[in-house]
């Protein structure tokens, strides 16, 4: 059973200007393994950090393609879930909302969300790893990984790899939403990575009421005004309903 404080329902209904934050623990409801769990079949043997870095794509460039092209596949077979619908409501309830994720299967553009600053990237876009043009197509069955048709470079997914920048200007923009909200949401993530993980904290900062959506505590649990400890997918939907009396698609 959900329990949603009653200050928590009172702040929620005031607010104007609200900033959600989240991880793969949104997505787990629609089947897609978070970055904790543990790696299944043929990459079980592997830690995501491991094959999410410029060097394992340099060292063996076919293994960390041909991952990314799993995830693809996996990603493409699964539905948006009811944590992501709820998320498309909560935009049409505020003034101001702002959707930040660090996820990159594109299910929150997939289930309706306008406004996501895809901190991260997205699996499904592609770019030559030297000149970075997008690419969307190529010849499947050739060599893996395809070359860019232009400068003859390996493509690569469009995703921030450890060790690699974040696009300055969403994560400028992402600072800012936390920086200026009354209430900021970090819903199924580790807290673990930064600088996303920052951005709680940044809302802190900033004054904001932190809401914390996890089944786990976090490293940040100990900061946020409320935890709503449950599945996103159950919590959300409740959540909706007691605030905004919106009833969200399952
Ligand atoms: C950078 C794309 C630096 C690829 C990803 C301080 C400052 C800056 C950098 C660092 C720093 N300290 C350390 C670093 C380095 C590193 C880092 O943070 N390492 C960590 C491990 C310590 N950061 C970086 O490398 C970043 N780069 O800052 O560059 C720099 C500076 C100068 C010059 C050059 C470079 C880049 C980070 C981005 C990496 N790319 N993804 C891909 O996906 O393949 S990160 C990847 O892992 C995901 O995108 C995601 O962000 C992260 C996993 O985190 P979560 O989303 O939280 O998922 P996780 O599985 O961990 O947790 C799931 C949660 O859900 C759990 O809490 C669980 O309880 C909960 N859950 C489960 N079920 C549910 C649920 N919750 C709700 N409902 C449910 N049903
Ligand atoms: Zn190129």
């Amino acid at each position: 059973m959900v329990n949603i404080p009653s200050p928590l329902l009172d702040t929620l209904h005031a607010a104007q200007r609200i900033t959600v934050l989240t991880g793969a623990g949104i997505s787990a409801e629609s089947g897609v393994p978070t970055f904790r769990d543990a790696q299944t079949g043929l990459w079980a043997r592997y830690r995501p950090e491991e094959l999410a870095t410029p060097e394992a794509f340099q060292r063996h460039p076919k293994l960390v393609w041909d991952w990314y092209a799993w995830r693809r596949e996996l990603v493409a077979g699964v539905k948006p879930n009811a944590a992501h619908h709820a998320l498309v409501k909560l935009e049409q309830q505020v003034p101001d909302f702002t959707l930040i994720t660090q996820n990159v299967d594109g299910l929150h553009r997939r289930a309706g969300s306008g406004n996501v600053l895809e901190l991260h990237g997205e699996l499904f876009r592609t770019k030559c790893s030297r000149c970075e043009r997008a690419v969307n197509c190529w010849q499947d069955g050739g060599e893996t990984p395809p070359v860019c048709g232009h400068c003859h470079a390996w493509l690569r997914p469009d995703v921030v790899w450890f060790g690699e920048m974040l696009p300055v200007t969403l994560l400028q923009k992402a600072e800012a939403a936390a920086a200026q909200c009354e209430v900021f949401f970090s819903i199924g993530t580790s807290s673990l990575v930064y600088p996303a993980a920052e951005l709680p904290f940044t809302a802190l900062r900033g004054g904001a009421t932190v809401v914390e959506i996890n089944p786990q505590p976090t490293p940040l649990s100990d900061y946020v005004a409320y935890t709503l400890q449950g599945a996103a997918g159950k919590v959300l939907p409740v959540l909706l309903k007691a605030v905004w009396d919106s009833e969200v698609p399952q």
